[in-house]
C-alpha cells in the first residue's frame, strides 16, 4: 500500500505514462474485484437500499443540528461546497469537474461510516435528469411524498425517513426533463477536454449550461446558489449524475487537465472511516482503480453519433427547455449582424463578455432571424426556424466576474431559412429568462416581471457585446 505519494512521484507517473493515472487509494483498489461499489440511480434502488440511504443521511443530519461545526456531519460536508469565495466548492474552471467527485468521495465515506453495519453499503444514489421524473418533479424518493413512495417501493417508509430528502424551498410544480439524454450524451463525447470539462478561463459545457440551468431553473430554492446547494439534500444525486457523465466520457478516453497547480481546495485529506482521501485532481481521475466505485447505468437510448446528428435544430433538441422558459419573466437584448460571407459549413456566433450576474440566476435563448422579421418567441414555428442556442448562469459568488465568449454552433443545414435569408443583415435576439425562486438569505428579492429583470440586469450588467460570427 502506498498511501503518501509524493507530488514529485505523482507527477513523474503522470509524466512517464502519459494519459494513465497513479494508482491512489491501493486498498481501495486491490480489493475491487471482489467489491468495488455500484452508484445506481434512485429509481433503481430496492427498498432496503433506498431507507439505509435516507437514514445515513438523516444520522448525518442529527449530527450537525446542535454544532453544524462538527466534523463529519451533514453540514460540515454542505460547508465543503458552501462554503463561499475562495474556500468552497470549484466553478468555472478545469476543476470543476475532479473537485466535485473527491467531496462526492467524502460524502459517500461518511455516510457509510455513520451507522454501520445498517449504512456500510450504502453510495450515493444518482437522478438521471434527462429522464421523465418518477415523481411529479423529481424522483419519488425526494418528494415527501408517502404514497408515491409506497407505490414505487412496495412498501412504506417512517415519514421522519421520509422528510430527510425533502427540502421545501425546492420549485415542486409537475414537469418533464428539460435536457434529453442524446443532447448530454453529445457535450459528454464530442469536443476536446476543455471544451467538455473547463479551462483556466471559464466553465465547459457540461457545467454550463446544463449543470447551471438544473440548479437554478429546474430545482431553484438553496439549489440556486453555490452558497447554500448542498444544504438540499437533492444536491448529492444532483452531482453525482454530473460525475457519471464525466465517467461516460471517460468509457471512452481518459484525460487529465494540463494544469501546474492541481490541487483540490478544503478537501479533509483523511475520510470519516479514517483513511487517507483525495487532496488532488490527479487523484480523482480514475473511479475504479482509485475511488473504488463504478457506475450501474444503461444509457436512455441508443444514440447515433452518425454525421446527421448536428443537423439537429435546438427546437428539436430540447423541446421542453424552450418552452418552459416563457413561463418566466423576460426581456431581450438585441444585436445587429453581418451574414456570414458564406454558409457553406458550420457557423461560429460569438457573443462577448457573458457576465455572471450576482443577484439573481437566468436562462438565456440566442434567436438568429433575418431583420426584417419580427421577433416571435411564443410562435413554436418561429422558434424552430430561428432558435439556435441557449445559456445560463447560477449564481456563484466566487472569483471569476470577468465574463467569457460564449460561442453557438449553428449548422446551417439545419436551418435552411436562415441562410436562404437574402438579407445580409440579421438580427440576433438573446431572450433572457430570470428564475424567480432564489435562496431566502439574498441580499435582494428576484425579479417578478421584465421591469424587474432589466433594472436587474442594468445593476448586474449579464452581456456586454460585441456579438459577431467567427
Ligand atoms: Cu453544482
Amino acid at each position: 500500500m502506498n498511501f503518501t505519494l509524493t507530488r514529485r512521484s505523482a507527477l513523474q507517473g503522470l509524466i512517464l505514462t502519459g494519459t494513465q493515472t497513479v494508482p491512489f487509494f491501493s486498498a481501495v483498489a486491490s480489493s475491487k474485484a471482489a467489491s468495488l461499489r455500484s452508484r445506481k440511480s434512485i429509481d433503481a434502488l430496492s427498498a432496503d437500499e433506498l431507507e439505509n440511504f435516507m437514514h445515513a443521511i438523516k444520522r448525518l443530519k442529527e449530527r450537525s443540528e446542535t454544532d453544524p461545526s462538527v466534523p463529519n456531519s451533514y453540514a460540515f460536508y454542505y460547508n465543503m461546497h458552501n462554503a463561499g469565495p475562495g474556500l468552497g466548492c470549484e466553478h468555472g474552471s478545469y476543476r470543476f469537474l475532479a473537485w466535485h467527485r473527491a467531496m462526492l468521495f467524502y460524502f459517500e465515506e461518511a455516510m457509510r461510516a455513520i451507522d454501520p453495519p445498517k449504512t456500510k453499503d450504502v453510495t450515493i444514489p444518482y437522478w438521471n435528469w434527462t429522464l421523465p421524473p418518477s415523481g411529479r418533479r423529481y424522483p419519488v424518493a425526494f418528494e415527501n411524498d408517502a404514497d408515491g413512495l409506497r407505490t414505487k417501493y412496495g412498501r412504506t417508509f417512517p415519514t421522519d425517513l421520509i422528510q430527510t430528502l425533502f427540502d421545501e424551498d425546492r420549485t415542486t410544480d409537475a414537469a418533464s426533463a428539460l435536457y434529453t439524454w442524446s443532447y448530454i450524451n453529445g457535450v459528454a463525447r464530442g469536443g476536446d477536454y476543455e471544451t467538455f470539462a473547463g479551462h483556466d478561463r471559464g466553465k465547459g459545457g457540461l457545467e454550463s449550461p446544463s449543470h447551471d440551468t438544473m440548479h437554478s431553473r429546474y430545482v431553484q430554492g438553496k439549489m440556486s446558489a453555490d452558497t447554500t446547494a448542498a444544504e438540499d439534500p437533492i444536491f448529492w444525486s444532483f452531482h453525482t449524475f454530473i460525475d457519471l457523465v464525466w465517467w461516460w466520457r471517460q468509457q471512452k478516453v481518459i484525460e487529465q487537465p494540463s494544469c501546474t497547480d492541481c490541487g483540490l481546495r478544503g478537501m479533509p485529506g483523511t475520510t470519516a472511516g479514517g483513511i487517507p482521501g483525495p487532496t488532488t485532481i490527479a487523484q480523482v481521475i480514475k473511479c475504479e482503480e482509485q475511488l473504488g466505485y463504478s457506475y450501474e447505468f444503461i444509457p436512455a437510448a441508443i444514440v447515433s453519433l452518425s454525421p446527421d446528428a448536428g443537423l439537429r435544430r435546438f427546437s428539436e433538441e430540447l423541446p421542453g427547455l424552450a418552452a418552459e422558459a416563457l413561463k418566466s419573466p423576460s426581456t431581450t437584448l438585441r444585436f445587429r449582424v453581418s451574414s456570414p460571407r458564406t454558409w457553406s459549413g458550420p457557423q461560429k456566433l460569438a457573443l462577448g463578455a457573458v457576465r455572471p450576474p450576482r443577484s439573481f440566476p437566468y436562462l438565456a435563448f440566442v434567436y438568429v432571424h433575418p431583420a426584417g422579421i419580427d421577433f416571435k418567441p411564443g410562435d413554436p414555428e418561429f422558434r424552430d426556424r430561428y432558435l439556435v442556442g441557449h445559456f445560463s448562469e447560477w449564481i456563484v459568488a466566487h472569483e471569476h466576474h470577468e465574463g467569457s465568449a460564449t460561442t453557438i454552433a449553428i449548422d446551417p443545414r439545419a436551418y435552411p431559412e436562415l441562410s436562404a435569408s437574402q438579407t445580409s443583415d440579421l438580427q440576433v435576439t438573446v431572450a433572457v429568462h430570470a428564475a424567480t425562486n432564489l435562496p431566502k438569505k439574498l441580499p435582494r428579492p428576484a425579479p417578478r416581471s421584465p421591469a424587474d429583470l432589466v433594472a436587474a440586469i442594468r445593476a448586474d450588467v449579464i452581456i456586454v457585446g460585441p456579438v459577431k460570427f467567427e
